[in-house]
């Protein structure tokens, strides 16, 4: 029997997403991922004074703002010939760091984690643990006032492979709650090294207006300490748990296996030696970057500009009733293929790449863990896992990095805006690849192009009818129930979905 199933909007993911799948006898056999909702940001920079782009691409999204601002000024540095200070450059690293984690945390505790565990279970327990027995009386009077919705999409109608052990879900619904406190640690930590944040005052081209100090040092170690505490102690224990559970889904989601990463986290102040390397995988073999093999199609996209162009060339031109158009995202491309891009794709290029031995021992431990091989990596379980890994990873580096710190050294340089001029900068959002183009000309922003995470992995098909890879990624899986399909949900948010981001 064939069906066509059309979630919209999906929830628990950032921005405004809908899929329509088509299935027969029960699996999926083609999908359709639409961007519902038109920005605008590319226009609203034209003819801006350049400085304003990385306050104005901050705006862009409130869950990745740090990424946005730090691919805006790296742009505007290549742009200015200009190189940050050290302690400019760790300042970066450190915050950008603290927002991959935040990111990751949200992610699999407040967005994704209910695909994977019945809460209604927890009122259930009928053990003697008092902490068990108080978060169980806590989420049955939540139910009973409603603040729980108990009828809520995630409970009793979704297909039985939930985790529904009470003691498990409690231990989950009480990390669910520690996650909230957690996050909102790690946020302060990104907001400590750039003044405030979302949408942060300090990121400026040539560094970070703010200081190095003694004090900054000392409350950024007390933050990270309670961060890597849980990772270690709560998030990748978990996310070992789920795999446990759910070891069909190291079969489903998978992609093309063709990946992509910027690098990031530059090491050097040159910007040469990235904690994370870029590359292009492709067909299983590792390719150094080539930036020029980036275009953009907009055959399936509601845009009138031109397709397959470059981002140095690229346009924004809404047209919202073009025909055979179905999504506000244009569809990225490296030398003509869809590329997946998060934190997958970071760790399997850096594991291939090999250079930075922690993460490829990082990997290994993880793999034998999860007792699994690299290609297993390629599904919705290793989405999770590597996002996991990478937050362990990024905040053992965050100590590091602190020790790296000199109070009272420059942590800016001067700079002038010429008349004239262009520059790119690459860099990698907790969601993957993201790529800031500006071209300036008499003083003012003449062209300005994002091409973003979320674009690359939530495209339309692109010019020669290929599909995106969240789109390549549904197609097999299994639907049990097509009024409730949260195998496909699983799908979708193992990408950690950003919509707002991904149209721009
Ligand atoms: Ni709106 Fe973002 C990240 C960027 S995603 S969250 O991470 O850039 O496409
Ligand atoms: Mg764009």
């Amino acid at each position: 029997m064939k069906e066509t199933i059309s979630v919209s909007p999906v929830t628990r993911i950032e921005g405004h997403l809908g899929v329509k799948i088509e299935t027969d006898n029960g699996r999926v056999t083609s999908a359709h991922v639409v961007g519902e909702m038109f920005r605008g940001f590319e226009q609203i920079l034209r003819g801006r004074d350049p400085l304003d782009a990385q306050q104005v691409t901050q705006r862009i999204c409130g869950v990745c703002p740090v990424e946005h601002g730090i691919a805006s000024v790296l742009a505007q540095d290549a742009a200015y010939g200009i190189t940050p200070p050290t302690n400019g450059r760790i300042l970066r690293n450190l915050a950008q760091a603290a927002n991959f984690i935040t990111s990751h945390i949200t992610h699999f505790y407040l967005l994704s984690g209910l695909d994977f565990v019945d809460v209604a279970q927890v009122t259930t327990y009928t053990g003697a643990d008092p902490a068990l027995v108080a978060l169980r009386d806590w989420a049955k009077s939540e139910i009973a006032n409603n603040t729980v919705n108990a009828g809520g999409p995630f409970l009793p109608q979704f297909p039985a492979q939930l985790i529904r052990d009470p003691v498990i879900n409690l231990g989950v619904l009480r990390h669910y709650l520690e996650a909230i406190e957690i996050r909102r640690d790690g946020h302060k930590l990104g907001a400590l090294f750039l003044g405030k944040l979302p949408h942060a005052a300090a990121l400026i081209p040539g560094g970070v207006t703010e200081k190095v100090s003694a004090i900054l040092i000392v409350s950024a170690r007390a933050l990270l300490a309670r961060l890597r505490t849980f990772i270690e102690q709560v998030y990748l224990p978990d996310v070992i748990t789920v795999a446990g559970a759910f070891p069909a889904y190291f079969d489903l989601g998978r992609g093309r296996g063709d990946f992509l990463s910027f690098g990031v986290f530059p090491e050097n102040d040159s910007g040469s030696s990235p904690f994370l390397p870029a590359g292009v995988l492709i067909d299983g073999k590792l390719q150094s970057l080539d930036v020029r093999a980036i275009t953009e199609d907009v055959r399936y996209s509601w845009y009138s500009s031109a397709s397959g162009r470059r981002p140095t060339e690229g346009e924004t031109v809404p047209a919202p009733d073009k025909s055979g158009a179905y999504s506000w995202l244009k569809a990225p491309r490296y030398a003509g293929r869809p590329l997946e891009v998060g934190p997958l794709a970071r760790l399997l290029v850096a594991y291939q790449d090999g250079r930075n031995t922690t993460v490829k021992s990082a990997v290994d431990g993880l793999l034998k863990a999860i007792g699994r091989g690299p290609a297993d990596l390629n599904s919705v379980l290793g989405r999770h896992a590597t996002r996991a890994l990478e937050s362990k990873l990024l905040a053992d580096r965050c100590a590091e990095w602190l020790d790296q710190l000199v109070p009272d050294q420059p942590t800016s340089c001067d700079f002038t805006i010429p008349a004239t001029g262009s520059g790119v900068g690459l860099t990698e959002a907790a969601r993957g690849a993201l790529g800031h183009w500006i071209e300036i000309k008499d003083h003012k922003i003449a062209n300005y192009q994002c091409v973003v995470p979320t674009t690359w992995n939530c495209s339309p098909r692109d010019d020669r009818d290929q599909p995106g890879p969240m789109e390549q990624s549904l197609i097999g899986t299994p639907v049990a129930d097509a009024k409730a399909p949260i195998e496909a949900a699983r799908v979708i948010r193992s990408f950690d979905p950003c919509l707002a981001c991904a149209v721009h």
